[in-house]
């Protein structure tokens, strides 16, 4: 297999369906159908949306039926990043190499955007797949996205930035619930359009949680180690805000460590279901290996 032919391949598959599925920039109100497509068509990874197509492609979906489950999780992803660069919370003017919304438009043009983005997506679920479907997908999304995982995760970050003695243990709190249960909620949802079993969901779950711990870890050595130009987004900010990172806690090497331990975890665990995995194997050591 060739892996960058084949992330190319799904890479374009995302961006086609975004294009597809999210309201066009002329839509009224155009100012915040604009500011949408801004954040969006930005680029980035990709990472989350793949990962919901190849899941599927695993269990057999091979047209573009997973497509719509995975513009929602890039959608969802994506309002995390606006409201996460908010004067309020990490106050960034650089993401995805471009100003942040609130830059380029303002802030309650930027809140606004997050907010629609989030709520596109729970829609585009409602209307894309029969109501079985549809509600699992509804329900492993919000949950992933909801108090107790993403936005949980960030309150936690944020109240961690304000205490001098944050622990390892809030740490992987944070990490498990900001970073990697979106990740998980990627698998799933690519498991549940393919109609995977309850066991195997729980393994698509499991590795989720581990390719996210080892992305976050990941994310936190190339904040100490790589430059603005090249992440697109402000470099060195974890150390200058003081903030209690996995380099901070544990150093660099032993972050590396840790975080190539929990991509072979991944990799392993996909291995249980007994299916194609190569491709997802591949993204995970090329994650691993990222430099941005
Ligand atoms: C505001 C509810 C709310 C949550 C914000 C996503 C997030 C939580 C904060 C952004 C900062 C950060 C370091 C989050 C951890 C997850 C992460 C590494 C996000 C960036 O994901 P990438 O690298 O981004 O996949 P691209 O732009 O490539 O999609």
């Amino acid at each position: 297999m060739d892996f960058a032919a084949e992330m190319k391949r799904q890479v374009a598959r995302v961006e086609r369906g975004i294009d597809l599925h999210v309201p066009r920039a002329d839509t009224r109100p155009a100012r915040l159908h604009t500011a949408m497509r801004y954040s969006l068509e930005a680029g980035g990874k990709r990472l989350r949306p793949v990962l919901v197509l190849a899941a599927a492609e695993m269990f057999g979906v091979t047209e573009d039926a997973a497509l719509p489950a995975a513009v929602a999780v890039e959608c969802v992803h994506t309002y995390s990043l606006i409201h996460d660069d908010l004067p309020c919370m990490d106050n960034d003017d650089l993401r995805r190499g471009r100003p942040t919304a609130h830059k380029q438009f303002d802030e309650a043009t930027a809140l606004l955007a997050g907010d629609a983005l989030l709520t596109h997506a729970f829609s585009l679920l409602a209307i894309s797949y029969d109501p079985k479907m549809a509600n699992r997908l509804v329900a492993t999304l919000a949950a992933a996205a909801g108090s107790q995982c993403l936005v949980g995760g960030q309150m936690e970050d944020l109240l961690a930035e304000r205490k001098a003695n944050a622990t390892a243990e809030d740490l992987d709190f944070i990490h498990l619930n900001k970073t990697a249960a979106i990740i998980s909620a990627s698998f799933a949802m690519g498991g549940i359009v393919g109609e995977a079993t309850d066991e195997d969901l729980m393994f698509l779950h499991e590795a989720g949680r581990q390719l996210g711990l080892a992305f976050q870890i990941i994310d936190d050595v190339l904040d100490a180690t790589s430059d603005s130009a090249t992440l697109g987004k402000t470099a060195g900010k974890d150390a200058k805000a003081g903030k209690t990172t996995y380099v901070k806690v544990h150093g660099l090497a032993a972050s590396r460590r840790v975080a190539e331990e929990n991509s072979q975890r991944a990799r392993a665990t996909l291995g249980k279901l007994g299916r194609d995995s190569r491709f997802i194997e591949a993204l995970i050591d090329s994650m691993a290996a990222r430099t941005k």
